[in-house]
């Protein structure tokens, strides 16, 4: 057998046999597996269903139509692209879309659990060609929306992001809207964590909400690697061309050809995410959640959260890399992660992020997560 092939099965066999808590990972079904490793992706389909710059599209056009229109039933908006390749492709496509090099961004901080592409100063494609503010969150790691109100009054951004990756409580969407009407600013929400919690009916919607939405496919959606970009009525009330400006904005200005396996392995997992057994699912991940932080709690162990599928824990100045290699040891994997004013820094921060998705996904109930629960606290209190 070629190498890579005995690799791959000792990936597969790691991840069944170790406990999986990072909180933006999950195991995907046979079906959109089997759409990811099919024949389409032998196809160059640049440009959008019935506007190809290649022959040969026919099938390939009625497979992204059904993933738009299976995409835009399950969120609920009139407008979907489904070609972004991933998340941050996604989010530069939206900020290309939206502002001119130079304009002012708004989003929450990376320390405080905000995403890298929200503008994280220097770095990033979003803090080098923009002009970038961010806002903190309190002790408890929540954003305080007065706060919030105050400071984009002040800086007056063009675009505001909500959305996070490390954030374990609810948003409220109604609040960003004010705040973003305050200033005209465009609000744009990164749903990539908790899209599988919104669609399940246990995450407020931010649909009626934001201007644009985007997430990734592959956390609790349960899909392919890959991400889609809403737009919804009330962004295109505000602007007309806003689909064609989003769509413009990732092909051709970001991207070149869509990876058509992906769109069909989207296809196929928004099918699953529809049905009545996802909203079971999506329940059981908050339920799970919260045992495994409660469990912790009882343990002395001063947990951020939870209100969704994730949870930060603080385990020591500096020590989360340590503590994840721990658990690792243990046969438990976390990543390392920032908790709210970390005194230590990105490079060695004082924490670890847990999540419940994928052990949901392989029947874990709140048993088993108190369980671990205890394992992971006797590990952080070095017993
Ligand atoms: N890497 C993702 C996460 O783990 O949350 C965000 O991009």
């Amino acid at each position: 057998m070629d190498k890579i092939f005995e690799l791959i099965e000792a990936e597969t066999k790691r991840q069944h046999e170790q406990v999986q808590l990072i909180p933006s990972e999950n195991f995907i079904s046979e079906e959109v597996k089997m759409a990811l490793a099919s024949d389409l992706s032998n196809k160059y389909a640049e440009g959008y269903p019935g506007k190809r710059y290649y022959q040969g599209n026919k099938i390939i056009d009625e497979i992204e139509n059904l993933a738009i229109d299976r995409g835009k039933k399950l969120f609920g908006v009139p407008h979907l692209n489904v070609q972004p390749y991933s998340g941050s492709p996604a989010n530069s496509a939206i900020q290309m879309a939206l502002l001119n090099p130079g304009d002012k961004i708004c989003g929450m901080k990376l320390s405080a659990g905000g995403h890298l592409t929200h503008g994280h100063p220097k770095i990033t494609f979003s803090g080098k060609f923009f002009n970038s503010v961010q806002y903190d969150v309190d002790a408890e790691g929540k954003i305080n929306y007065e706060e919030l109100a105050e400071f984009v009054k002040n800086e007056k951004p063009k675009l505001i992001y909500a959305g996070t990756t490390a954030y374990p409580w609810i948003f409220k969407w109604d609040e960003f809207r004010k705040i973003a009407d305050s200033v005209g600013a465009w609000l744009v929400a990164d749903i990539s964590h908790i899209a599988g919690l919104i669609v399940g009916g246990v995450h407020p919607d931010p649909a009626p909400f934001v201007d644009v939405f985007m997430s990734t496919t592959h956390k609790t959606l349960r899909g392919p690697r890959g991400a889609i970009i809403g737009v919804t009525e009330r962004g295109i009330e505000r602007d007309e061309k806003l689909a064609t400006k989003i769509d413009n904005a990732v092909f051709p200005g970001m991207q070149g050809g869509p990876h058509m396996n992906t769109i069909a392995a989207m296809a196929v997992a928004f099918e699953e995410d529809g049905k009545a057994e996802f909203k079971i699912y999506a329940e059981q991940i908050v339920k799970n959640a919260k045992v495994l932080a409660e469990t912790l709690k009882n343990q002395k162990i001063k947990v951020f959260g939870t209100e969704n599928h994730l949870m930060v824990v603080a385990v020591g100045e500096g020590r989360g890399k340590e503590m994840a290699e721990k658990l690792e040891e243990n046969g438990i994997i976390v990543n390392a992660n920032t908790i709210p004013h970390d005194t230590a820094g990105p490079l060695k921060p004082s924490g670890i992020r847990i999540g419940s998705p994928a052990m949901t996904t392989r029947g874990w109930k709140e048993k088993e997560f108190t369980k671990v629960g205890i394992r992971i606290a006797a590990c952080c209190q070095g017993r």
